[in-house]
């Protein structure tokens, strides 16, 4: 073999590595989640039932159903594959879900079927925390304060309400999914789902108060897509 060739041959096993690192490529659906009209104004909780939450805050936090940012952006949108892509099982990392100053963080959480789910309790007071599963079994477990994390699994895809059964102010959401292909949108209303093989997709928003609405796209390779969703504001 000449020279050349040895290096022709070299650069070709590079490239081929690099290909292999970086894994199958594949399409990314990314865009923006927006809201038209003018939302109802959030208000500011009354936490002063439970003085150990209400001495957290300087000023009180406000109501989180719809959260917005600049530009009309809408926040805790989930942005899921509905549609096109086989189930997945689930990871091996566990979801988190944190009681704190009488909040839920996050406030929309959304993870797999039969992924671990664990609930935090970081508070001085109880809670009772209670999904209001209606297709997956429907529970509530009260968590003083100190215990350990609680470890929960939902079989099935749902979008689950959560209370908590001693502080009525406390409201979030489950998404329970049946694929990794999901992102919720951050405060600047974007989100980005990576990793999509080629295929035929339905993409749906789903909004805690604002509804769902769907797209559907082909993604053929390794391209980049963009779909923005746009939701009617409720002015109440
Ligand atoms: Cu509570």
């Amino acid at each position: 073999m000449s020279k050349k060739h040895v290096i022709i041959a070299g650069l070709v096993t590079l490239t081929a590595s690099a290909v292999a690192l970086a894994g199958p490529a594949g399409g990314t659906v990314s865009g923006k989640v927006t809201y038209e009209g003018t939302p109802a104004r959030m208000k500011p909780i009354d936490m002063s039932k439970e003085p150990s939450c209400a001495k957290m805050y300087t000023t009180p936090p406000l109501v989180e159903t719809v959260v917005t940012g600049s530009g009309n952006s809408l926040q805790d949108v989930v942005v899921y594959i509905s549609a096109g892509a086989p189930d997945d099982a689930a990871p091996s990392n566990a979801a988190v879900f944190t009681q704190k100053g009488c909040r839920y963080i996050p406030h929309v959480l959304a993870f797999q079927v039969n992924q671990e789910l664990k609930i935090n309790n970081d508070d001085q007071t109880s809670h009772n925390i209670h999904p209001l599963a209606k297709v997956n079994h429907e529970w509530n477990k009260s968590q003083p304060p100190g215990t350990p994390p609680l470890s929960e699994k939902f079989a099935q895809p749902e979008f689950v309400p959560v209370k908590c059964n001693v502080h009525p102010w406390m409201h979030g959401t489950f998404a329970v999914l049946k694929n990794s292909h999901y992102a919720i949108s951050s405060n600047d209303g974007g989100f980005t789902l990576p990793n999509l093989p080629a295929g035929k997709y339905t993409v749906t928003a789903w909004h805690e108060s604002y509804g769902t609405q769907t797209q559907d796209l082909t993604i053929a390779g390794s391209e980049k897509k963009s779909v923005n969703f746009v939701f009617k504001a409720k002015p109440y």
